[in-house]
């Protein structure tokens, strides 16, 4: 199994039965876009492969079409060696890692277990519950594939079921399409011809173009049904479902695939390291308020991967599917989808960089908005500023710790009764005062709104849920009336955001309240949606098939009501059933349409539930974690994975929420949260205090170094903004994205990127003064010291004290930053500076994108600078790409030239000589200073 098909001839396995040309017809149909037909023999093959992985796969080269079948199914390949499985005399004889489980809604005994046509084997281990005892044969009946027809740019064909299976209401008839989006992406997708059945409403692109040069071959096998998609250039094999049978059920759809490697990341939103645990686990898709944990569904659904292939290239897989689903995964190594309603729609992404997988997925699910620049300030929130008082008590101590801040927040504490859209009068009585003054000061205010909207205030004197009701808004239950649960304000309804009038309705809401309260951005949480009644709804819920599907996934609490609203009940687009993981999805849709709207200016949300494309419309935080050492380190993997999902404006609450936190932890977790894309620190009701100014003086001083820092580097970081918005890069970066040649970096995840170039080592143990780091190959330098580091790919121990976290720039790169302010509107009138990090032998590049931070499409509307630095030869000077009014405010004051090997005798700034400079010899840092060079204009600075 997961041999490589064409090489079959020269591996070691059993030589496969002769077939006929005709026989093999019979049995595989395969496509490939080859351009050139290839004789190659197969050890030429697989010497081949091995020449052409960096050349081929890279694009440079598109190598030989490696097996070579045209659509009449004329073949150079050796027979589909799997089939011959299937026939095989012992059916159950199948290594461990590679059953798969023919007992998924149930335990079964080994009678019941055969009786439903399966293979029954204790495992010898039974430590792990999710290795199955029960598992299929090789000959379980499955569809076959009949009536290939030949479409513009792809293939369709139906699959036929002759036997149902034990899940009830088998589809016997569905239709595969196979559809060559581009060259890099293909899509495939498996339905019912004869009914439609729920898709997800996002939207993808369509595409009418045909691709010329496909990366991609793919193959069918017939019978039983089966698809293999491989990489062109390398025949490495990429998706195989012949390894077990595709069950597709009304309630019940599964689908088994082999992975490439052992490296597989993704599939969000769990509590993981950054490269999964493929020992026999299982991640489940029911979007869910919980305090972030192993194995659990958590707030948000991503079911999207990046696989690294064993030579170090990568590829993608996305299920665009958004029904309660678990994932398995297991150690042959395979993965099983296993989802519980809606159609198979898959796209496969070819890389083959791992980035630029990323990239691709974001080709479909869309880029991400565009944030201001003041929201990649500091933030400050708790829950439990109880009035305004404390609230500016907190703003005031702050600035007086003389710790940057931009944005203040209040949580549900501001509420009247805990009502959307009202402010407590007696508590927060002056808080459009408040917000005014905030606004004065340079600074901005966030706000906190619920989907659960409260029913029991007296008749005429909410007007926000009677207009809801009059206009039909809300989620209704099973006799059409708004179902009703319990949040906050006791009993509620819920908005239902995927009806248009809601939609309206949620501005309407949101524009009067910010004609009393002019908040700058919206905090949406609960929106799982987050529902405290033990029953789905004070009616229970219906006891019906939506309620109890034959298969439920390993949700937490065992039922899909669990704290959320009944899986039956009704919302404008479908049953809740199929849009529940998308709910807070079309809450960000609707809250960031009704930002623009009402600000005329870029739009700040802050999610808690997410679904793939979320990133589009809003940001997100990730949620109730506990203030443990164990949860920061968590929240670097999640970051990370939450910028490969197309979501690069994340953060954790930093010091935790959930608990007390330490005065050493909450330091050590301001200084990774300086680094978060997205810096909030936010504490729960009966927690201690937790903002910076509460500790010693030696605390506050480390966390005020961090923040520096971060606002130092703004102008970099928003320019990795600006390419995650054109383009699809990551903000925050896993090191493996960077650097995928060198294996160490796969499982990095204790310290992460900014970008390229920027490289953070934080301390996450309690008690450290050191911190171990592995740095890939070339020179690394000390942000602190200009100290370099050589690596020739290895790993060192750096001092870090309290005071400190690692910060390193990459030799090869020029980060643009800034004199930091006290506010981002303080720092953004401040004069810029370069670091300029040159690689041994004295190169180096960077760019700036600069605008006026706040207003709307910007990019599109041409209104920006562009602004492009290198350093060669002892140059540095920048090339402007494109220059707005904004950008001429801004002056070049001090460049910092990191690795200069000795001493310049002279500097010259556009030719005239200068003595502003100094060299550090111990670090050989040459600082340039008091340079004054508009940013727009042609400048060139020279030493020697
Ligand atoms: O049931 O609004 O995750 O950040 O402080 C708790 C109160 C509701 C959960 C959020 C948290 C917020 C809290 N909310």
């Amino acid at each position: 199994m997961g041999v490589p098909l064409c090489l079959l001839k020269e591996s070691n396995q059993p030589a496969s039965e002769p077939r006929s040309r005709e026989e093999r017809r019979l049995n595989m149909w395969s496509f490939s876009s080859g351009r050139k037909k290839s004789n190659y023999k197969n050890t030429t093959c697989r010497l081949y492969l091995l020449l052409l992985l960096c050349t081929a796969c890279l694009g440079k080269d598109d190598g030989p079409s490696v097996c070579y079948l045209d659509p009449e199914g004329h073949s150079d390949c050796a027979p589909e060696k799997d089939v011959n499985r299937y026939r095989g005399p012992s059916a159950c004889n199948i290594d461990p890692a590679s059953r798969f489980d023919c007992a998924p809604e149930k335990a079964l005994a080994a009678d019941e277990c055969e009786a439903r046509g399966c293979c029954y084997v204790q495992p010898t281990d039974t430590s792990d519950p999710e290795q199955p005892s029960c598992f299929f044969p090789v000959n379980y009946p499955s569809y076959k594939a009949v009536n290939l027809t030949r479409k513009a740019n792809g293939y369709s064909t139906n699959l036929v079921r002759s036997a149902k299976t034990f899940m009830p209401n088998d589809l016997m008839v569905l239709q595969l399409e196979v559809m060559f989006e581009t060259d890099v992406r293909l899509r495939f997708t498996i339905k019912d011809p004869s009914r439609n059945r729920y898709e997800v409403p996002i939207e993808t692109p369509r595409v009418s173009t045909k691709p010329t040069n496909m990366q991609y071959d793919v193959k069918i096998t017939t019978e039983p049904f089966g698809l293999i998609i491989s990489r062109k250039c390398n025949g490495q094999i990429l998706l195989n479902t012949t390894l077990a049978p595709l069950l597709f059920a009304d309630q019940f759809i599964q689908m088994s695939t082999s992975l490439s490697s052992n490296f597989l990341y993704g599939l969000g939103e769990h509590y993981t390291s950054i490269n999964l645990d493929l020992n026999w686990r299982r991640l489940t898709f029911w979007n869910r308020d919980l305090i972030p944990r192993k194995d659990a569904n958590l707030y948000g659904t991503h079911p999207f991967y990046v696989a690294m292939d064993k030579d170090g290239l990568a590829h993608g897989v996305f299920l665009l599917n958004s029904n309660a689903m678990d994932i398995i995964l297991q150690p042959a190594p395979a993965l099983t989808w296993r989802t519980t309603g809606g159609i198979l729609d898959f796209y496969v992404f070819l890389g083959p960089e791992p980035k630029t997988v990323v990239k691709q997925y974001q080709d479909v699910v869309g880029y991400p908005f565009m944030p201001p620049y003041w929201s990649l300030g500091f933030h400050l929130c708790r829950w439990g500023y109880t009035s305004s008082a404390m609230t500016r008590e907190a703003v005031k101590k702050t600035r007086e710790a003389q710790i940057p801040l931009d944005v203040q927040w209040n949580d549900i504490d501001y509420m009247d009764a805990f009502l959307d859209f009202t402010y407590d009068p007696e508590n927060f009585g002056d808080m459009p005062e408040m917000v005014n003054e905030l606004h004065q000061e340079g600074m901005k205010y966030v706000l906190i709104v619920e989907p659960a909207i409260g029913l029991t205030s007296p008749r005429g004197s909410y007007f926000p849920y009677e207009d809801g009701l009059k206009r039909g808004v809300y989620v209704t239950n099973e006799t059409g009336q708004p179902l009703v649960g319990k949040v906050w304000p006791g009993l509620t309804v819920f908005v239902d955001f995927t009806n248009p009038e809601a939609h309206k309705w949620w501005y309407d809401m949101l524009k009067d309240f910010h004609d009393k309260v002019p908040f700058d951005g919206i905090w949406i949480d609960m929106n799982e949606p987050a529902n405290t009644h033990a029953h789905g709804s004070v009616d229970g819920c219906p006891d019906d098939n939506l309620e109890n599907p034959p298969y439920v996934p390993r949700v937490v609490g065992g039922v899909l009501r669990d704290t959320t609203i009944c899986a039956s009940s009704h919302q404008h687009l479908s049953t809740h059933y199929n849009l529940h993981n998308l709910y807070g999805f079309f809450e960000a849709i609707a809250s960031h349409d009704a930002m623009i709207k009402i600000r005329g200016k870029r739009p700040f949300v802050i999610s808690r539930s997410t679904f793939s494309s979320h990133g589009r419309y809003a940001g997100h935080w990730t949620g109730d974690v506990e203030s443990t050492w164990e949860q920061l380190y968590y929240s670097i993997p999640g970051i990370l994975m939450f910028n490969m999902y197309g979501v690069p404006l994340v953060g954790t609450d930093l010091c935790g929420f959930v608990g007390n936190v330490t005065e050493e932890l909450c330091v050590r977790w301001s200084q990774v949260g300086a680094f978060y894309p997205f810096m909030r620190n936010h504490n729960t009701m009966d927690a201690t205090p937790q903002e910076p100014y509460v500790f010693s003086n030696e605390a506050q001083e480390a966390i005020r170094k961090a923040a520096l820092k971060r606002y130092m580097l703004l102008p970099y970081l928003y320019t990795l903004f600006h390419k995650a918005h054109t383009r699809g890069d990551t903000v925050a970066r896993a090191l493996f994205l960077e650097f995928p040649s060198d294996k160490n970096t796969w499982t990095i995840d204790r310290q992460f990127l900014w970008g390229e170039a920027l490289y953070i080592t934080p301390v996450l143990e309690e008690g450290e003064t050191e911190v171990k780091g592995y740095f890939p190959a070339g020179v690394w330098y000390d942000l602190g010291s200009g100290a370099a580091l050589e690596s020739i790919g290895e790993w060192f121990t750096l001092p870090s004290p309290l005071d400190t976290i690692n910060i390193h720039i990459r030799g090869g790169y020029i980060i643009p930053a800034q004199e930091p302010g006290m506010t981002t509107e303080e720092s953004r009138k401040n004069s810029l500076i370069l670091l300029v990090a040159l690689t041994a032998c004295g190169f180096a590049k960077g760019d700036l994108y600069w605008d006026d931070g706040d207003s709307l499409d910007t990019y599109k509307k041409g209104d920006y600078s562009m602004v492009v630095f290198m350093a060669h030869n002892n140059v540095l000077l920048n090339e402007v790409i494109k220059i707005n009014c904004e950008a001429e405010k801004l002056k070049l004051e001090e460049v910092a030239v990191f690795g200069v090997p000795k001493c310049p005798s002279e500097v010259r700034v556009n030719g005239a000589d200068t003595k502003n400079f100094k060299y550090f010899p111990e670090t050989k840092l040459l600082k340039i200073k008091e340079l004054s060079l508009p940013i727009g204009k042609k400048f060139e600075i020279k030493w020697s």
